[in-house]
């Protein structure tokens, strides 16, 4: 907030992104009905679920006939892994990117040339709105691979022509010392990581205003919340900006804050929002909170119907201060889902459970504790050992709580404690088994 008096507004693409809104509705309708159109001709199993509920690409005309689309889930990318769900041939398609499922096996999404450039696009706008111009530095502290993150960020950066450090996630000594020998400008990276680099730079002795030259970050991809953006924006004197994105619609970028912090912009020239009821999946109006959907409207590689993101906030459409017409989605309150967001890091509790069926004497209840320490989120495992193993010698035990926690490591990706306790100490419950407790607060 203290930050809000140099506030300056840019914005990258104004014809777009302060377009009149039935104008927009205009153009939305008609790049559905194209989008609506390609699904149906070159999706097998799209066009198996719109016969089935009986709806034709004609019938789609406008945003108001979406409602009659039949809805896209995760579990889609998982069972047409990998190239099931495109609609170009593969020789369209230039990138592959990915984010971690259940089995182990990424979900995956392919773009073609256009989606590159839209979502470079989409990119360009986000750092635009977070005060970035062909003079700036940016340093990409997001991974960069399957992860969109690093891509998403270089692609943007570049877009607008500024300069661009892509240093990927981690060596946070070295990222400092680049971010203070190159004059780094805008970073970006998840908030936890901020969090990290910002107590990491005041611990070295460094005064960010003194000796860097950083003005603002662009985080996102997991969830965070205003005091952890006070925070963030005190440790290294930088607007703190809130990005949003996912894998299977494009990645960073589908929706952005300005300068006004206040719910991040959708690009809605380029994906379609609906807050729909988890349960029943009807369409819930602006300011009610629900789950987030989204239709992509100038995709040709993987485009997506009606995507149920399990993503929880509110829409709102009420004007900005900034300028842009787009509307606004609020920060994610939670998922209808049982995925975890842990530093960034997508995490089904049965990928856990899968690990931990296939080590030796250990029984299935088990429990996942989720903190954040020091800013940054922590994962414990706590599981049951059998009673055979429960008095076995220490050694074997420490042996297999290694093994677990490895295997932990390699399949899910993050670093865990793993407790292995006394059989029948873990909480038995009657209905549905809890095995998550987030002591995050968001
Ligand atoms: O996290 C894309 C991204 C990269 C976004 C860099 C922003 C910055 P996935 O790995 O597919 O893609 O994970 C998508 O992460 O459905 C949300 O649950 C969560 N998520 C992403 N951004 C935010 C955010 C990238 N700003 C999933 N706030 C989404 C809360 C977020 N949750």
């Amino acid at each position: 907030m203290i930050y809000m008096a140099q506030k300056q507004h840019r914005i990258y693409n104004p014809a777009m992104e302060c377009i009149d809104r039935e104008q927009l509705k205009k153009l939305q309708g008609e790049r559905l009905a194209a989008t609506v159109k390609l699904e149906y001709e070159n999706v097998a199993v799209y066009r198996e679920r719109m016969d089935a509920a009986g709806v034709k690409p004609e019938d789609i005309r406008t945003v108001d006939d979406l409602k009659y689309l039949p809805f896209m889930e995760k579990t889609d990318l998982r069972d047409y892994y990998p190239y099931g769900l495109m609609a170009s041939p593969k020789s369209a398609i230039v990138r592959i990117h990915g984010s971690s499922g259940t089995t182990g096996k990424p979900i995956v999404s392919g773009d073609t040339r256009g989606d590159l450039d839209v979502w470079s696009e989409m990119m360009a706008r986000t750092l635009t709105a977070a005060g970035c111009t062909s003079e700036d530095i940016v340093q990409v502290a997001y991974g960069f691979g399957l992860f969109t993150g690093g891509f998403g960020a270089y692609q943007g950066a570049d877009r607008i022509g500024a300069m661009v450090l892509p240093m990927s996630s981690g060596n946070t000594q070295r990222q400092i010392m680049m971010m203070k020998d190159m004059g780094t400008s805008i970073l970006c990276c998840t908030p936890s990581y901020a969090t990290y680099l910002g107590e990491t730079v005041r611990e070295m002795g460094i005064d960010p205003k003194r000796h860097l030259k950083l003005k603002a970050g662009c985080f996102g991809a997991e969830p965070w919340t205003e005091e952890m953006r006070q925070h963030i924006e005190e440790l290294l004197g930088i607007d703190a900006c809130d990005i949003y994105g996912l894998t299977e619609i494009a990645g960073p970028g589908v929706a952005f804050e300005c300068l006004e912090k206040h719910g991040m912009h959708i690009n809605e020239d380029h994906v379609i929002p609906e807050i729909i009821n988890p349960a029943t999946g009807e369409q819930l109006p602006y300011g009610t909170p629900g789950e987030l959907v989204f239709t992509t409207i100038t995709k040709t590689g993987m485009p997506m119907l009606r995507y149920r993101t399990h993503d929880i906030c509110t829409l709102t459409d009420e004007k900005c201060a900034c300028g842009r017409t787009l509307v606004r989605m609020g920060r994610i309150t939670g998922r209808t889902d049982d995925m975890l967001v842990i530093r960034g890091v997508n995490v089904f509790p049965s990928q856990i459970e899968s690990v931990l069926v296939s080590a030796e004497g250990v029984a299935p209840h088990y429990m996942l504790i989720v903190d954040r320490v020091n800013n940054s989120d922590t994962l414990e495992v706590q599981v049951e050992m059998t009673e055979g193993m429960f008095s076995d010698t220490i050694s074997h035990i420490e042996n297999v709580r290694k093994y677990i926690t490895d295997q932990i490591k390699s399949v899910v990706g993050i670093a865990s404690k793993v407790k292995l306790v006394a059989p029948k100490s873990i909480p038995r419950s009657e209905g549905k088994a809890k095995r998550v407790i987030d002591n995050r607060k968001l």
